[in-house]
């Protein structure tokens, strides 16, 4: 057993626990008209009420318990000065750095001027692309930005850019490829102009794969539609910190803007990575997006942790995940625009906190980390949310909302929310045998027919969510948004004990197909690996 799960803070949550679990959500709303006003809280435009999940005073007093256990505002204090708590990879975790207006240092440099200075650059080349200045071999204006990334150089320019769709300029059009499956980029460039498209070549590492060979390929059909070498430099631009790999690829320093590897690849939106979006919603709206996440930042250094949101949200995960024992939680925005969020989020915790040993090297006897998956509501109602309502499967699930939107049709809006409105008090409440009786009987329906129907028309409930409104989904509020979870991100992380910011995992999966791959080039069949990964690429080689 680890120290963590015998500590007094863990062993009190752990036998209140079996107390609170007795009284279902409906009895606790029964039981305290305030509850609403106790157990949610307000930042900003944002509003987070948590008064849906199965906690009473003493929950929130013994997980505060916790965080003070586990250090966490030491910890906190920690990455903002800059130490190298990546300690896997010898790295300080600066994100915030990128967002910050007050100089943070790492190693005795102030960081946040190298920040400023790749901010300028990207504010002037966005003014560039805006203005027509930057144009094409032809002398065309650029018309289509194609982002060529992946994980973390891509989701937070899709997710940003998608959200922020009402904010985008006219003029341009952003598209962003990450996949190695040639259907994206080809049918990306299907509708693109040669003469009028820019591509963005973001890698931190500039050695992954899938970029890289996206990225030659879109070389190639430049080339083989019109273009030529001396016009590359127009057309391709680079994010990363590897510049001599930048210029073996053939993209001229000059044009590429850097980050730095204190800047994780999923933290990374606000770097240059997140030059897709500025180049799409334009320089002040980026700089409101910044500014969002430091309020955010700031009011994660400095609240008390009981009035603080992503602490707050970091504890009721823990509750969830390692009391309650969910495995599962769902990100459930009713906004089509934040489509890309749940998948955002999906990395931003999965590969954060996907982790198995502690920071000592010993393996966890509790669970980090859950699996995040989500889609917008209303869709999500017509599809998977049958098994939350009847199903048999636990999970918790985060709900989220703008309380104006920017679409007014009619009455679109009303009814959507009501929807969000409806679904958590539906999951929370459920619906008893007595209140299915009722109803079947005021239709009308035979005692018989009543009866026969009953059990499949009631509803256990009791499934807790929590719910996050905003006044409008605006760059600022994104910000806000998006460093919520990544704060949150890291309380759970210090909770745990786990490094949030290294991801073994990935770079795995970075080394593992190289083998395959030449395999697959050899004429003679395959036998030196399982018989079935030998029989799955010898059936594929088969149909060649
Ligand atoms: C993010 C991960 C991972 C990474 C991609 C792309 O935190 O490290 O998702 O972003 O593997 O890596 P490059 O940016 O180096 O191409």
């Amino acid at each position: 057993m680890s120290t963590l799960t015998r500590s007094p803070a863990w062993l009190a949550l752990s036998a209140h626990q079996t107390k609170i679990a007795k009284r279902p959500l409906r009895a606790l709303f029964n039981e305290d008209s305030q509850r609403f006003d106790k157990f949610s809280l307000q930042f900003g435009d944002l509003l987070f009420d948590y008064s849906k999940q199965p906690v009473d005073a003493t929950t929130v007093r013994l997980l505060l318990a916790l965080a003070e256990q586990q250090g966490l505002a030491d910890w906190i204090t920690r990455m903002a000065a800059g130490e190298k708590i990546n300690f896997t990879e010898n790295r300080p975790v600066l994100h915030i750095a990128l967002r910050a207006n007050t100089p943070i240092f790492s190693d005795g440099k102030e960081v946040t001027q190298e920040v400023k200075r790749v901010l300028q650059q990207i504010e002037q080349f966005v003014e560039k692309i805006h203005n027509q200045s930057h144009r094409g071999y032809s002398g065309l204006p650029i018309t289509d930005i194609v982002n060529i990334g992946i994980g973390g150089s891509d989701l937070g320019p899709v997710m940003v850019t998608e959200a922020l769709r009402p904010y985008h300029v006219p003029q341009l059009r952003v598209h962003c490829v990450s996949n190695l499956d040639g259907a994206h980029l080809s049918t990306t460039l299907q509708s693109l102009n040669p003469a009028t498209t820019l591509f963005i070549i973001a890698s931190k590492t500039f050695t992954t794969q899938e970029t890289l060979t996206n990225a030659r390929s879109a070389r190639r059909w430049f080339l083989e539609n019109g273009g030529n070498e001396q016009a590359v430099a127009a057309h391709f631009v680079a994010v990363s910190t590897n510049r001599e790999a930048v210029s073996q690829f053939g993209i001229n320093p000059d044009n590429m803007f850097e980050f730095w590897d204190w800047v994780g690849g999923r933290y990374s939106l606000w770097s240059a990575i997140g030059l897709p979006i500025a180049l799409a919603v334009g320089m002040e709206h980026f700089r409101s997006l910044l500014a969002g996440a430091r309020a955010m930042d700031n009011h994660f250094l400095t609240a008390p942790f009981e009035q603080n949101l992503p602490v707050m949200l970091g504890l009721i995960g823990i509750w969830q995940i390692n009391f309650f024992h969910i495995t599962s939680q769902a990100i459930l925005p009713y906004d089509q625009s934040m489509h890309r969020f749940p998948a955002y989020l999906q990395q931003l915790e999965m590969e954060s906190n996907g982790k198995h040993v502690t920071r000592n090297g010993e393996a966890v006897d509790y669970s980090t980390g859950v699996i995040i998956w989500g889609e917008p509501g209303t869709n999500g109602q017509h599809a998977f949310y049958q098994l939350l309502h009847q199903g048999t499967q636990q999970f918790t699930a985060d709900f989220l909302a703008p309380c104006q939107c920017h679409h007014p049709l009619s009455r679109h809006h009303p009814m959507l929310l009501a929807n969000f409105f409806a679904q958590t008090e539906a999951l929370m409440r459920g619906k008893t045998e007595q209140e299915v009786r009722s109803e079947l009987t005021n239709q009308n329906l035979s005692a018989d027919l009543v009866e026969y129907l009953l059990p499949h028309r009631t509803f256990p409930g009791n499934h807790a969510t929590t719910s996050i409104l905003f006044k409008k989904l605006d760059p600022a509020t994104l910000g806000m948004l998006i460093a919520l979870y990544e704060h949150k991100v890291f309380v759970q992380g210090i909770i745990w004990e786990i490094n949030s910011f290294d991801q073994w995992g990935v770079e795995l999966g970075k080394q593992l197909a190289g083998r395959i791959l030449a395999e697959l080039a050899l004429d003679k069949p395959i036998t030196g690996h399982d018989a079935s990964t030998n029989g799955l690429i010898n059936f594929y080689r088969a149909q060649q």
